[in-house]
């Protein structure tokens, strides 16, 4: 095990020995060894080795040996009885928001509640509000957890869709007898959450692929094994389904495959307007169908097939439909057909037109690598710059910075730059605390020494919209703040957001100049795709933030471009596509209260 996961060991079990009624001072020591873990800077092996482990703070002789069992043998069997004593109802019943080790114990010990179902049934009968420290308002929010949590079950990550489709796709594009492969549904359109993977093959001999997809190492279950068609359950509960069809076909079946379902009932009427039917089949002309040709007519769409035979590929099933290529992220049955016939569907951003990014931690404050690793990651990743964005004091959980911590990183990355060690050059920021009534964690003259401000909520999530846009917009309008990280705060299939009102603070940030993050990270992607052609139609700016608390962490770019493309967003709307120059000279400008866009 590595330190990372060691460290989550020890913090469970802090939760478990609390949720037991440990005496406060052995939980605390778990806490506190975590954390003392978490932040360790040098290498774990090394410290072992030299037996030094017990003589750093906050570890203690007894943890640094449990340490060193999880270290060597990756299990602690302490760790495994104290899981095994417990009901595992009252460890689930801790995803609930609001419960935590001390309710849920309360739960056990006063009303014998042992599982979800019961904790269920309890609140229906009003026990738990009529219960010390619960009420009925968190009696509602006790069930409306249960109820998302049971939706958040039947959904996952697009993240974790997009990382296991991309490696199973390789392997079917390798297969003999494979023509073409991809994969469609909402993952190809890219929603922030897939219910299952569907996969699209051209072959005029798929029982070896079938074979082969059932067999894969992936595949923890079979569900369904036909000639054409199986279904598989991934690792982690994730189903994925597989059709094979003849080549000419296969343009057809990608398009309907990758819907949405709304976006291909518009495209049916679209055929049925002139005359055709489409389906995952094919375009059939419909007998003594209405007109021929396609109002009105597409301005400017490349060369149409001339008959349905000819459609190779989804480009020219739109064309021959009168319509501009729609990419998939756009297909949700908003707008887009009706863009697409009048040239109205832009260019959108790409991966490769990233040339930097803004909201990274390091080991400073809750980060894994420090800031020279996270710098020569973003080099050989060929960014041009990097924005180094760790906490503020308030966030004490994640470590924060106080005023002197953060006046060091400063001078430690000002002599970085000049070091001239590295070709990308590094922007001092902060990801500074939104205080409960809006102000912010620092001060003027403190936020006046950085080359940016990130502000964020990260604490007092229970108030409501209109105070928590109140809030949000105060922090908008201070002069130093450049940018607002992760409007809502959800965690994806973990959290909801906290109440805010977007359309309000979408024109306060155009009001005040001041960019809206995307985060990039897989269990954030927020500002939601669904608020972003409103925002840029308003001169707001986005930018992408992986929120990297390490250098893998700046994979999630591309996840967050995804949401700017599903937000109809062009390179122009995204500030870190920007050069150094351009991007240097805006954060200047910004500093000399000049608001440009
Ligand atoms: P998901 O899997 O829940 O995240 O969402 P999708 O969009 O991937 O839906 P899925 O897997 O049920 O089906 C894939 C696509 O197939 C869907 O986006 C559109 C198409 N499709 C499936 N069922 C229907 C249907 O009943 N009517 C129409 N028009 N299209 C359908
Ligand atoms: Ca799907
Ligand atoms: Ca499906
Ligand atoms: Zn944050």
């Amino acid at each position: 095990m590595n330190k990372t996961e060691i460290a989550e060991v020890l913090k469970e079990i802090g939760v478990l020995l609390e949720l037991k009624g440990q005496n406060p001072f052995k939980v605390r020591a778990y806490q506190s060894g975590s954390r003392a873990l978490e932040n360790l800077e040098e290498d774990l092996g090394q410290v072992l080795a030299e037996e030094r482990l017990d003589k750093v703070s906050g570890i203690g002789k007894a943890l640094a040996e449990k340490i060193e069992t999880l270290y060597q043998t990756g299990e602690l069997p302490f760790y495994q009885e104290l899981k095994d004593s417990i009901p595992p109802g009252l460890i689930e019943m801790l995803e609930i928001p609001g419960l935590g080790p001390k309710k849920v114990k309360a739960l056990h010990g006063k009303l014998g509640i042992e599982t979800i179902d019961e904790l269920t049934e309890a609140c229906q009968n009003n026990q738990i509000s009529a219960l010390e420290g619960f009420g009925a308002k968190s009696q509602e929010k006790i069930l409306s957890g249960i109820k998302n949590r049971e939706a958040y079950a039947k959904r996952h990550l697009w993240w974790e869709a997009f990382i296991i489709a991309e490696s199973i796709l390789e392997h079917l594009r390798g297969l003999s007898g494979v023509e073409r492969a991809e994969y469609a549904g909402s993952l190809r359109r890219g929603l922030e959450t897939v219910g299952d993977i569907d996969f699209i093959v051209a072959s005029s001999t798929p029982s070896p692929i079938m074979d082969w997809f059932t067999g894969m190492d992936e595949a923890v279950e079979v569900t369904a094994h036909g000639e054409t068609k199986s279904s598989v359950r991934l690792a982690g509960g994730l189903q994925a389904d597989i059709r094979v069809v003849p080549v000419d076909r296969f343009p057809f079946a990608l398009h309907h495959f990758t819907g949405s379902k709304d976006h291909n009932v518009r495209m049916r009427q679209r055929a049925i307007s002139g005359g055709y039917s489409l389906s995952e089949w094919g375009l059939v002309r419909e007998e003594g169908g209405g007109r021929k040709r396609f109002p009105p007519g597409g301005h400017g769409v490349k060369a149409a097939p001339g008959s349905p035979e000819d459609i190779r590929d989804e480009a020219g099933l739109f064309s021959f439909l009168g319509l501009h290529y729609i990419p998939p992220e756009l297909r949700e049955g908003l707008d887009e057909i009706e863009a697409a016939e009048k040239d109205g569907i832009p260019r959108l951003v790409e991966a490769g037109d990233i040339r930097g990014v803004f909201h990274n931690h390091t080991t400073a404050s809750d980060g894994r690598h420090t800031l020279e690793e996270m710098v020569r990651a973003a080099q050989d990743r060929g960014w041009e710059y990097l924005g180094i964005a760790d906490h503020s004091k308030s966030s004490f959980q994640a470590n924060g910075l106080t005023e002197a911590r953060l006046e060091k990183q400063v001078a430690r990355i000002r002599e970085l730059n000049l070091s001239e060690a590295f070709s990308v050059h590094v922007f001092s920021g902060v990801e500074c605390d939104i205080l409960p009534d809006g102000r912010l964690d620092f001060d003027d003259e403190v936020l006046a020494t950085l080359d940016y401000v990130v502000a964020s909520v990260h604490s007092s999530f229970t108030q409501g919209e209109k105070e928590m846009t109140r809030r949000l917009i105060r922090a908008i309008e201070h002069p130093s703040v450049t940018m607002l990280g992760h409007l809502t705060g959800r965690l994806l299939l973990a959290r909801e957001g906290y109440a805010v009102n977007p359309a309000k603070i979408i024109d306060a940030a155009a009001a005040n100049g001041v960019i809206l993050e995307i985060n990039a990270h897989p269990r954030r992607l927020d500002m939601d795709w669904r608020h972003w052609k409103r925002a840029a139609a308003k001169g707001v700016l986005a930018s992408v933030n992986p929120d990297a608390h390490d250098v893998k962490g700046f994979e999630y770019v591309r996840a967050g471009v995804t949401v700017a493309r599903k937000g109809w967003l062009t390179r122009a709307s995204v500030f870190n596509t920007r050069s150094l120059e351009q991007v240097r000279e805006y954060l200047e400008g910004r500093k000399r209260g000049i608001r440009i866009v």
